[in-house]
């Protein structure tokens, strides 16, 4: 693991001396205990929203809430590079039933257009409320009169609800990291009421995309006595600011990396041995049903049928990140896709030539940064997703200005990053044929359309949309 670099916050007003920071609440905490030779120790987890949050932490007295990953007994709190650290406990139990039960069998397919069918468990329920009121208890014991409080993610959608019980005079914010469904799809909640009165309990929800903020304000006018007012829900005597706030990823950093002589000498080392003379086509993913690699092996499959000497002229490298394997659903979606590469290897392959690439794990983020680098084309074809961060890292990791993005129409980074190939990731021609339009694009277009791109990541970057929700939540 990387540790990322520290940079001070932008704008006057997040990090100035005195300044009390929010108390975080994620379901996770920003460190990792890693084993040693000698022991163990916390170690600080890469990501955007690690890097973005913890200069505001730094010091200031705030903290962060959130499990840190074990079940059973949570350590005392303690302090990490400077944040203050609050474990939440969770069981053996409650890690089945919150969270792979709830939160990833319920709320996860839901909120993604229920492309796998939610299961409507009832008794997964009580655990998720039981376990978010634990949550905000943790924050309420931390929290100053009047002080911020920011919520992270579809885990603690009742969080805002149980805290502003015992902290009335907190502001407490809500992010939800993943899109928010039509109400046609989140009605099917047999819980919806409950889940909308947790948000309701926030100052202000932010989402990643604007249809995610209409789809929620019409659910909650919907199933609450919430009342729509001109940008904001009139909820039993409060304002309720709702809205779209697009994370996006440290840019800065991304672009340094990629310009460091030794990334740029193992892209070029990729593109020697993998590539070979090949165009490289890239996908990186958590190996999650969400994000469409099947489909997109078979549009890659289809390309092949049409490309003469396909294994001379294309290869595309998979890396998926282990994800969520417990879940029968993921381990099943890792069999398919094992498969389908298999399959395509073995009808196209050469005995030496192979035209997919396919690694399963994790990879250190110079690691990444450099396949980004090597790629020509960069594929991100969820089906749905929030927003995805991996389309926004690919950009910031091209210095020379070219390579191709072909992006999915359902990630919320296509509302931004509308100079990418936008393609129906269910559509395996349509795709096929945007890979060949990718594949064959003039210098001089991929140019332009990069600049374009760079433009949305430079002028906001994971720091202005921390900054941007703060200042929102604290006005
Ligand atoms: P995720 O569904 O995890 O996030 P995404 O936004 O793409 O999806 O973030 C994945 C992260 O993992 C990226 O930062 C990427 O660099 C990293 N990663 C991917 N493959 C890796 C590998 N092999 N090794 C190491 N790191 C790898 C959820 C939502 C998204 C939303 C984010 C942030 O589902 O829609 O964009 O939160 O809000």
């Amino acid at each position: 693991m990387t540790r990322p670099t520290q940079r001070p916050a932008p704008g006057p007003s997040r990090g100035s001396p005195g300044r009390v920071g929010p108390i975080v609440v994620a379901n996770r905490l920003p460190v990792a205990r890693v084993r040693t030779a000698d022991g163990a120790r916390w170690e600080r987890s890469p990501g955007g929203l690690v890097s973005a949050l913890a200069p505001l932490l730094e010091g200031s007295g705030g903290a962060w809430v959130g499990w840190a990953g074990a079940a059973g007994d949570a350590p005392e709190p303690f302090t990490d590079g400077g944040i203050d650290l609050v474990p939440v406990a969770l069981s053996r139990a409650e890690v089945n039933l919150f969270y792979a039960g709830f939160s990833n069998g319920v709320i996860w397919p839901l909120y993604h257009d229920a492309v796998r069918w939610p299961e409507f468990e009832r008794s997964w329920w009580q655990p998720y409320v039981d376990v978010n009121r634990r949550f905000a208890r943790a924050a309420a014991e931390r929290v100053r009169p009047g002080g911020t409080v920011w919520v992270h993610d579809y885990q603690l959608q009742r969080v805002p609800a149980e805290l502003r019980e015992i902290a009335p005079a907190a502001r407490i914010g809500f992010f939800l990291h993943i899109p928010f469904p039509p109400v046609e799809l989140f009605g099917q909640l047999p819980w919806r009421r409950e889940v909308l009165e947790g948000l309701l309990g926030a100052d202000l929800v932010g989402f990643q995309t604007e249809l995610g903020a209409k789809n929620f304000a019409l659910a909650a006018t919907r199933y609450t006595d919430a009342v729509q007012g001109e940008g904001y829900l009139s909820y039993r005597g409060r304002r309720v600011q709702y809205g779209a706030h697009p994370i996006s990823i440290d840019t800065a950093r991304y672009a340094e990396i990629a310009a460091r002589p030794s990334v740029r000498a193992r892209a070029q080392e990729i593109r020697r041995t993998i590539g070979d003379g090949r165009r490289i086509l890239l996908g990186v993913d958590r190996l999650d049903y969400t994000k469409g690699i099947d489909r997109r092996l078979s549009a890659f499959a289809e390309l092949l049928e049409r490309y003469d000497h396909a294994l001379d002229a294309v290869v595309l490298v998979q890396v998926a990140v282990p994800s969520r394997e417990a879940m029968p659903d993921y381990a099943q979606m890792r069999g398919r896709v094992e498969q389908q590469v298999g399959h395509i290897n073995g009808m196209c392959g050469d005995g030496g030539r192979v035209p997919v690439h396919y690694l399963y794990r994790n990879l250190p983020q110079e690691e990444l940064v450099a396949w980004y680098s090597a790629a020509d084309v960069m594929l991100v074809t969820p089906l749905r997703d929030g927003m995805n961060l991996v389309a926004k890292e690919f950009v910031a990791c091209r210095p020379d200005g070219d390579g191709v993005l072909v992006l999915s129409e359902f990630a919320g980074a296509a509302k931004e990053l509308d100079q990418a190939l936008l393609v129906n990731p269910h559509d395996v021609d349509g795709m096929a044929t945007a890979f060949e339009q990718a594949l064959e694009m003039p210098l001089a277009e991929q140019r332009r359309r990069m600049a374009s791109l760079r433009r949305v990541i430079d002028r906001r970057d994971v720091h202005t949309w921390a900054a941007e929700f703060l200042d929102a939540l604290e006005s």
